[in-house]
């Protein structure tokens, strides 16, 4: 007789820890919900090669999520070089074709028709330039302005 009521609290416990789980699970979508990626594309260069980021003024809010997309529409190889940039986020990954990299990444090269995102969290609040270091190109206007502000 004592039997009965042993399989009644399990059967409570359980369906109390199924419950519990399902919770977390819809919290855990909510909070994912919430923190909505931002996602941005700077082509660097373009189809009629000329030298420039578009778009070249960059603005990211602290701490939020972006997913930075990367693009080199044209036939020669370009920099994204924002070192203090690269300094004031945190990086979650690059990922490039079939390769993620983790961790903290300070410059891109594109080869012609590359595609890359950087995908990280705005931190320190600032302005930082932007460039590409290959010879002649910052001084042809290859250079951008990369601003974190608060709200
Ligand atoms: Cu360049």
């Amino acid at each position: 007789m004592k039997i009965f009521p042993k399989i009644i609290r399990c059967i409570y416990l359980i369906s109390l820890l199924l419950v519990c789980f399902g919770f977390i699970n819809t919290n855990a979508a909510e909070a994912a919900n919430q923190s909505v990626v931002t996602e941005i594309t700077v082509s660097l260069g373009n189809e009629a090669n000329e030298l420039k980021f578009e778009p070249n003024h960059l603005e990211f809010e602290a701490g939020k999520p972006y997913k930075l997309r990367l693009i080199n529409p044209s036939a020669q190889k370009h920099y994204f070089t924002a070192k203090d940039f690269a300094d004031g986020i945190w990086t979650s990954k690059v990922e490039a074709g079939k390769v993620e990299i983790k961790g903290a990444i300070h410059e891109l090269e594109l080869k012609p028709k590359a595609e890359a995102e950087w995908v990280f969290i705005a931190l320190k609040p600032g302005s930082y330039t932007l460039r590409c270091p290959i010879a002649g190109h910052t001084e042809a206007g290859m250079t951008g302005k990369i601003a974190i502000v608060t709200h």
